[in-house]
């Protein structure tokens, strides 16, 4: 099983790097892995494991954060009405997404980062993902909200993009001019 000491830190360069596409139909092994994450997922939400193992109650996690530099990532979360999205994608992609943009406001963390870093991350409120299930079945996901959130979250780990690139650009924007 998937545990923190698989997890990659900031410093590791696969983290900045672009994560190649999956050749499909995925191979057993690239199934395997991606159900590995996503049991790490829903094992790291689960009290008595997350406390067994010492794991960080996470919603996502992309395959370069244990390594792997393929496009592929697993959610498991619910979104603001309590419906569950539990997914483990292969070459997922943003297909479009609204000029309207949304935030946490307590920011972002990252499963691959230790330390606390405050600032807004500016993200589209809505977007489309296309990709394909771990059951091989192409999905074309409308998100918005929190679950929006985290999907842009993720996929930016696939193209080597940590949460606090998109920090300072924000609070610049914000700046009116005098
Ligand atoms: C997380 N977890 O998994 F609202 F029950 C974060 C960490 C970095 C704090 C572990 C998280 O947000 N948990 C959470 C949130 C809730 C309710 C709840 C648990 N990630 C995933 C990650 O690093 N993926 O690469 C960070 C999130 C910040 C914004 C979206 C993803
Ligand atoms: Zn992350």
């Amino acid at each position: 099983m998937i545990t923190m000491k698989d997890i990659v830190r900031e410093g590791h360069p696969v983290l900045r790097e672009v994560a190649k596409e999956v050749t499909l139909p995925a191979t057993a092994e690239e199934k395997e892995i991606l159900s590995e994450m996503l049991q790490f997922i829903k094992n790291s939400q689960d009290p008595e494991i997350a406390d067994k193992y010492n794991l960080r109650p996470g919603v996502g996690i992309a395959a370069p954060q244990i390594g792997i530099s393929k496009r592929m990532f697993a959610v498991h979360t619910y979104d603001e009405n309590d419906v569950l999205y539990s997914y483990g994608l292969f070459n997922p992609k943003m297909i479009s997404h609204s000029v309207e943009e949304n935030h946490l406001d307590g920011g972002e963390g990252c499963l691959s980062v230790d330390r606390e870093i405050t600032g807004i991350v500016p993200r589209h409120a809505r977007i489309t993902v296309k990709g394909t299930t771990l059951e091989g079945e192409e999905v074309k996901l409308k998100l918005k909200g929190y679950i929006a959130i985290v999907f842009q979250h993720e996929l930016d780990h696939l193209d080597g993009i940590m949460f606090y690139d998109r920090i300072e650009a924000f609070q610049d924007k914000l700046k009116k001019p005098l």
